[in-house]
């Protein structure tokens, strides 16, 4: 199938490419490099060193024999571009990464704020009516995330996008099924709650083939892919806007820093593995819905777990510390999280869990790369209002960190 990745130069839009290369997939990278850019601007790297995009495409191509196509180009601003670009490669298959994906870099002030829309919202919408109008019937599956649901404690567990309510009429109650209601904590997260409605639209009323997949934390760094050469190495995140929990938990660890709980850590989230978040795609891809259909919705993610008892997993294998530091963030300290997964499971994911020495490799990956590590990057000084600002600018090099247990 000829598949374009749109983000394809990102955390898990890189390996996403390599993995479908290497099932045989003619595989098309878009990108306007963004997430480069962004490192640039906080003044932060990867902690594994990254070669450009294109010397990961020769390595690529050296090491496996296959073509990896780079176009450098920005969906949000050149729709004209991006629609010469569909009508002229007419892929089959388009996966969307290229979004700001980050919740703390969304919420770090109004530019920010303002960036994240306009860049993910305009990305979104200009792709699917890019579509419509070059009118290539591509199946388009987004990366979409489980933040769009909310945490709150319901105490039901959410279901895949959709939700079957009852509705009072004036002749009795009539059964009606809803995209489950978004509850966003962050602009980030409200982005991806509006290409919901963008994506319901699309398929309603052109007869677009979506799959939207609300993806949990992702976690690791290597896949079978990146594994094969030391250039194809996945970036890796530890700052406090970019790195996501698990991954931070451990990188602390490896370089003997404690680790940042938010508050009391009572938060419970969905993870998925790296590995497993790429095999989902391919899934995703081989069963898509038929025009006319609606948005087909998968719960990307494998297990759930409390941020501390990851925390105090982490300290009883590594000997770490762990610091309970006041949250930066907007969010219920404390919430219960069951979710439905079933849709992967029947499609064969037999997922990877935190137990099967992964976690050790991305210990070891941290302490190999640990001399790229500025400490002074790790604390997660982006607040979610003003007042919490105040709390976060009084120590933003984090010696905050006092209640080290
Ligand atoms: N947290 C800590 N300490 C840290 C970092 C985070 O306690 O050092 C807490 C946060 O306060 C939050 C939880 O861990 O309660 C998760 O934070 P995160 O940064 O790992 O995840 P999040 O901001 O939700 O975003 C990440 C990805 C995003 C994806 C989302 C999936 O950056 O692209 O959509 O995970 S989900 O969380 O399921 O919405």
């Amino acid at each position: 199938m000829k598949i374009a990745i749109l983000g394809g130069d990102g955390f898990v839009g890189w390996p996403t490419a390599l993995h479908l290369s290497d099932k045989g997939h003619d595989v098309f990278i878009l990108d306007n490099l963004s997430r480069r850019w962004i490192d640039t601007e906080l003044g932060v790297q990867s902690l594994t060193p990254m070669d450009s995009i294109q010397e990961r495409c020769r390595i690529w191509k050296q090491e496996t024999g296959r073509s990896l196509q780079f176009h450098l180009l920005d969906l949000a601003r050149d729709y004209d571009r991006l629609r010469q670009w569909l009508a002229e490669h007419r892929p089959e298959a388009i996966v969307h990464f290229a979004e700001q994906r980050a919740a703390p870099y969304s919420m770090k002030s109004d530019r920010h704020k303002v960036y994240t829309v306009n860049n993910n919202v305009n990305a979104t919408h200009n792709l699917l009516t890019a579509l419509v109008e070059t009118g290539i019937d591509a199946h388009l599956v987004h990366l979409g995330t489980m933040g769009v649901y909310g945490y709150s404690s319901v105490g039901a567990p959410i279901p895949e996008g959709y939700l079957n309510v009852d509705i009072d009429t004036p002749t009795g109650k009539k059964g009606q099924e809803i995209l489950y209601p978004t509850r966003p904590g962050s602009v980030y997260h409200m982005t991806k709650s509006l290409d919901q409605i963008l994506f319901q639209f699309y398929a309603q009323n052109d007869g677009l083939r979506i799959t939207d997949l609300h993806q949990g934390i992702v976690w690791g760094t290597h896949t079978e892919q990146t594994r094969r050469h030391e250039q194809l190495i996945n970036r890796f995140d530890y700052d406090g806007d970019y790195g996501t929990v698990l991954n931070r938990f451990l990188i602390q660890a490896a370089i003997g820093y404690p680790l940042t709980v938010h508050g009391t850590g009572g938060q419970t989230r969905a993870f998925i593995h790296i590995q497993d978040s790429v095999r989902c795609i391919e899934l995703a891809l081989k069963n898509p819905p038929a025009a006319g259909d609606k948005v087909k919705i998968f719960n990307q993610m494998t297990e759930t777990h409390r941020v501390r008892d990851l925390a105090e997993m982490i300290a009883k294998m590594t000997g770490a510390k762990v610091a309970y530091l006041p949250n930066p963030r907007k969010e219920a300290a404390e919430n219960d999280l069951i979710v439905r997964n079933e849709q992967f499971l029947a499609l064969g994911l037999d997922p990877i869990t935190l137990q099967e020495g992964l976690l050790e490799e991305v210990v070891d990956v941290a302490k190999k790369f640990a001399y790229r590590v500025d400490r002074s990057r790790v604390p997660a000084v982006s607040a979610w209002t003003k007042d919490i600002a105040k709390t976060v600018e009084k120590d933003p090099e984090g010696k905050r960190l006092k209640s080290v247990s």
